[in-house]
């Protein structure tokens, strides 16, 4: 309806300007103005009645703020000065002429410069075009900004020489100054932004296909194949696909998420930004090369938004179509990230994080068996650990202040192992030995103190063998520790994941280049396989950080601590919390390496609660899990 209301009240405009072409550049400034504001509203109906949803119609109105604000309300306001500045400056006819004049200087070179350059930005050309393009744009107006400033100064000069009169200028008058502007600026503008178009394609060919054409020099086969790819979880999938040589392809992609994404290919082919909930199709045509696509939202390519099109039967001597491996970067040991979306294989199970209470027993007598196991650390990545008892983190072991632990350790790996518990003071000597394989010793302490203490092998580098499993926790439970509805143990660990099948990569640990940051062992697994708590139950994270190397900023979203106890002390509620705030709350459980803890909360209503370590780039590397909570 606005459209139509707009073209009918430009008509009189169109019919005066048909009889009386306007010669000013101020009028026609402005009545580009008009040609751009109705330009604009007729396209977003043609989106509106051709979109697929409202909101990839909003995101489409973006793409038309830039020429609405240059073309339409910039050109007025541009126009509106050229027109209304020489009158207001006044000083008489002369020095209206003189200012009039100023401000028409080369009128038809300003006008193709803002207009052309608009137009081209506007239209889906390749970047570097549409950049060339806006900057010419923002040349002409910064040119008649710089003009309007000057007929300032030659108003007030000619004012100074003539005398003063009556301001209104005979149309003649008009005709006269107007006619001064030079005819050929007009085509000597349109002349260099064709020159600008020209030098941007040839700096970056590939963007408008030359040079990176899909068909690779195959000969069409006439088959045209459609395939349907979804964009979720920062994935496309599928994110491999493969057709024969010379079919045309065509895909249509859904964004399944619930953000913005797109799909860009390198011959320069894209779906446009894709609203969530929305569909868009690439018209990839005939393929003859394998090619590569990602997501262009920024850090969408990094986190493993990438697409791949293989062909099959394109002729060998065609150095793109084969010899790219992409599969398996981790069993080349070299790098390559891990896909935490991906399934865990099957019969995968998550590491037990529900903690039992202390036994009663003041002695605990346990045997600890080192042990060599191939396990699944990531899904698709597997590596060999070394375990106590063959699980990591090894076994927990849990007593009050006071209690005597004996423990036995025996070796049954390939190479020299020890232990070293945090928990008892002793002298290290003789109990944290290495041992052989084979052989066994016998380490016993008193927990003089409570906390929640690592254990860990010690035997150099010391950096290799906890960051390929050889660590657990001792829990001594300060006094008076209340029971809680369900307590969970979280060990954080890091990966540098050798090859596929294989120890940690120590060149990776000495660079600190750490792959995978995980909760018990295995990255995101509590993502695969949620904890479950219920609404209103108080639950406990006891939280360990054994490193080697990163440091833990625990943190529960949609939650918060009302307990925090950490090294030993109760930072926040706690039975002998009397006096302190009650109305403090904590949201995070920082931990250095080797240091622990736990806190507590409630969660107010059902829904699923990330637990994450707040070092983001950790989260995402894997330390992050799901707490789902029900009524
Ligand atoms: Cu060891």
């Amino acid at each position: 309806l606005y459209a139509v209301a707009l073209v009918r009240s430009s008509w009189p405009l169109l019919q005066q300007s048909r009889t009386r072409s306007p010669h000013s550049f101020a009028a026609r400034s402005v009545g580009m103005a008009q040609v751009w504001l109705v330009g604009s509203v007729l396209v977003w109906a043609v989106m509106a009645v051709t979109g697929s949803g409202w909101a990839q119609v909003e995101l489409q109105f973006a793409s038309l703020l830039g020429p609405l604000a240059g073309g339409f309300a910039g050109q007025v306001l541009l126009g509106s000065l050229c027109h209304l500045g020489p009158m207001i400056l006044g000083g008489g006819p002369t020095a209206v002429r003189a200012a009039r004049a100023v401000v028409e200087k080369a009128s038809g070179a300003r006008l193709v410069l803002v207009n052309g350059g608009l137009l081209l930005f506007a239209l889906p050309a390749p970047s570097l075009v549409r950049v060339s393009a806006s900057m010419l744009a923002l040349l002409g107006a910064a040119w008649t900004f710089g003009l309007i400033i000057a007929s300032v100064f030659v108003s007030r000069r000619a004012r100074a020489t003539a005398p003063t009169g009556p301001t209104t200028l005979r149309p003649a008058e008009v005709l006269a100054a107007s006619s001064k502007a030079p005819k050929g600026s007009g085509i000597a503008a349109g002349v260099a932004l064709l020159v600008v178009t020209a030098l941007s394609v040839a700096a970056d060919p590939a963007s408008v296909g030359v040079g990176a054409a899909a068909d690779g020099g195959v000969a069409a086969t006439g088959n045209v194949v459609e395939i349907e790819v979804e964009a979720r979880d920062m994935r496309f999938d599928p994110s491999t696909v493969t057709v024969d040589a010379g079919d045309e392809l065509v895909l249509i992609v859904t964004n399944v998420d619930s953000t913005v994404h797109d799909l860009v290919l390198d011959s320069g082919a894209t779906t446009g930004r894709i609203a969530p909930g929305a569909t868009s199709r690439i018209d990839v045509g005939v393929v003859g090369r394998q090619m590569d696509g990602w997501c262009s939202i920024a850090g969408h390519r990094q986190m493993g938004m990438t697409f791949t099109i293989n062909v099959e039967g394109a002729p060998s001597d065609d150095p793109a179509s084969g010899g790219h491996d992409h599969g398996d970067h981790m069993a080349s040991g070299s790098g390559g990230t891990v896909d935490l979306h991906a399934d865990p294989a099957p019969g995968f199970e998550a590491f037990d994080a529900s903690l039992a209470p202390a036994p009663d027993a003041t002695v605990h007598r346990h045997t600890l068996t080192v042990t060599e196991q191939v396990m699944e650390v990531a899904p698709g990545v597997t590596q060999t650990l070394w375990t106590y008892n063959g699980q990591v983190p090894g076994p927990t072991l849990r007593g009050k202040v006071g209690d005597t632990f004996e423990i036995t350790l025996v070796n049954d790996g390939t190479l020299g192992h020890s232990i070293d518990f945090h928990a008892g003071a002793l002298a290290p000597d003789e109990p944290m030995r290495t041992i052989e394989p084979g052989e066994s010793l016998t380490y016993t302490f008193t927990a003089t103190r409570s906390g929640i203490w690592m254990y860990h092998c010690s035997t150099m580098p010391m950096t290799l063998h906890i960051a390929n499993g050889m660590f657990g926790a001792v829990i001594i439970d300060p006094p008076d520790l209340p029971e809680v509805d369900r307590e969970y143990l979280l060990v954080q660990s890091e990966y540098y994941l050798g090859a596929q099948g294989e120890i940690a990569d120590s060149e990776k640990l000495l660079a600190e280049q750490v792959d995978a940051v995980v909760f018990n062992g295995y990255a995101n697994q509590y993502g695969h396989d949620p904890l479950e708590a219920r609404v209103g139950e108080r639950v406990r994270f006891w939280v360990l950080d054994v490193g080697p190397n990163r440091p833990s900023s625990f943190h529960v979203v949609g939650g918060q601590f009302d307990t925090v106890y950490a090294e030993g002390t109760w930072q926040l509620g706690g039975p002998h919390a009397a006096g302190l705030d009650p109305s403090g709350g904590s949201q995070v459980l920082g931990l250095h390496v080797a240091q622990g803890g736990f806190v507590e909360l409630e969660m107010p209503e059902a829904g699923h609660y990330p637990f994450v370590t707040h070092v983001m780039i950790d989260a995402e590397r894997g330390a992050h899990g799901i707490l789902h909570v029900t009524e």
